[in-house]
């Protein structure tokens, strides 16, 4: 029998999410869930890696799955689960915390790095640990690929190394997987400065357009987003880093080629192109939001439900077999 091969991803919520969590990751995995088995999941203990308002992870937590299900992603093809409800993604951490990863690991990941940039001593022991959990959430799967944008690629690497490491110490356990990203939207920039990418916990709003905002709101930030000399839109990742990357947000959202935007928009300079990416914005996120208001917090209870179970018992399976493997009985 030719089986599926196995696809897993997850979205921490640690911050409303924006249209780079939606361009980068989500909307990739909507192409997956016919051709692949699709385990999507929250991740909820990532989130708390930083101080979290408990009322408001709440919240967060079953929003995102509205947001799945909104972006098109169907609970009946794909398995949509909460972390917390699966607890071998803890209990696998600390295993391979002891016997497969090294400090000095951990200490090459940029993201740590630049998370903890402004000193040591207001980070938790999980910020520098949480990439141990990710390759738990991975490798508890059989895992073959791991769809994500392109901030997470260093951490499947470690989780394949922390895999490799594991099957060679003991005895072959876990599945290599391999990472998978966009070629056009891996990373989608602040609307404020093209060298950072647009993220959650990003210092005041104006350069990320969450997928909740108000559509006024939403256009003033396009119409604000900075550009770059010259008057042409053109994409040119080195000379215009700033419209290359409103481009590629008009391309993904429209379909339309970087030569077709171009021609579109050629001889009318920066400000109509803003103005024709603040109508395609506005139009996507006004029907994104019609469905996500839509959706039932008794849905999303069912969803998780059963989503949770289904991934209880391959979690099970992996967790056993690594168990037997240390001598953890
Ligand atoms: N700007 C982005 N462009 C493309 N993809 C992105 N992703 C995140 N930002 C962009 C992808 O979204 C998925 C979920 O990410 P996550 O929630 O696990 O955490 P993250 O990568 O750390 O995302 P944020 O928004 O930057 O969150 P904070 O600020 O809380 O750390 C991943 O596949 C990610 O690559």
């Amino acid at each position: 029998m030719n089986q599926k091969k196995i696809i897993f991803s997850g979205i921490k919520p640690s911050g409303d999410l924006h249209l780079g969590n939606y361009l980068g990751a989500i909307s990739q995995w909507v192409e997956l869930q016919d051709k692949y088995k699709c385990l999507f999941c929250v991740v909820n203990y990532h989130a708390i890696t930083v101080r979290q308002d408990p009322a408001i992870l709440k919240q967060r937590t079953k929003d995102i799955v509205k947001i799945y299900l909104a972006s098109g992603i169907n609970s009946q093809k794909a398995n949509i689960f909460l972390q917390s409800d699966v607890y071998e993604h803890t209990e696998l951490a600390w295993i391979l915390n002891c016997t497969s990863t090294r400090m000095s690991d951990l200490n090459l990941m940029t993201q740590y790095k630049d998370k903890s940039k402004n000193g040591e001593n207001n980070v938790s022991v999980g910020l520098f640990d949480y990439p141990v959990l990710m390759a738990s959430d991975i490798l508890l799967y059989n895992t073959d690929i791991v769809p994500v944008g392109d901030d997470q690629v260093q951490h499947v690497e470690l989780c394949r190394d922390l895999a490799k490491r594991f099957n060679h110490d003991y005895a072959p356990t876990f599945k290599l997987p391999e990472v998978m990203i966009r070629k056009q939207g891996a990373r989608i920039m602040s609307l404020n400065n093209p060298d950072n990418k647009m993220s959650k916990s990003d210092d005041g709003d104006s350069g990320c357009i969450y997928l909740n905002d108000d559509l006024d709101t939403v256009r003033k930030k396009i119409m604000k987003s900075v550009t770059d000399s010259g008057n042409e839109v053109k994409y040119d990742l080195l000379e215009k880093p700033a419209v290359s990357n409103l481009m590629t947000i008009y391309h993904l959202l429209t379909g339309e080629s970087y030569k077709d935007i171009k021609n579109t928009y050629s001889g009318k300079g920066y400000g109509d192109f803003k103005k024709g990416l603040a109508d395609v914005v506005v139009k996507f996120l006004g029907e994104f939001q019609a469905k996500l208001n839509s959706i039932s917090d008794a849905q999303v209870e069912k969803v998780l439900e059963s989503g949770a179970t289904c991934a209880k018992v391959l979690a099970e399976e992996t967790l056993k077999k690594v168990k037997e493997r240390v001598g953890i009985i």
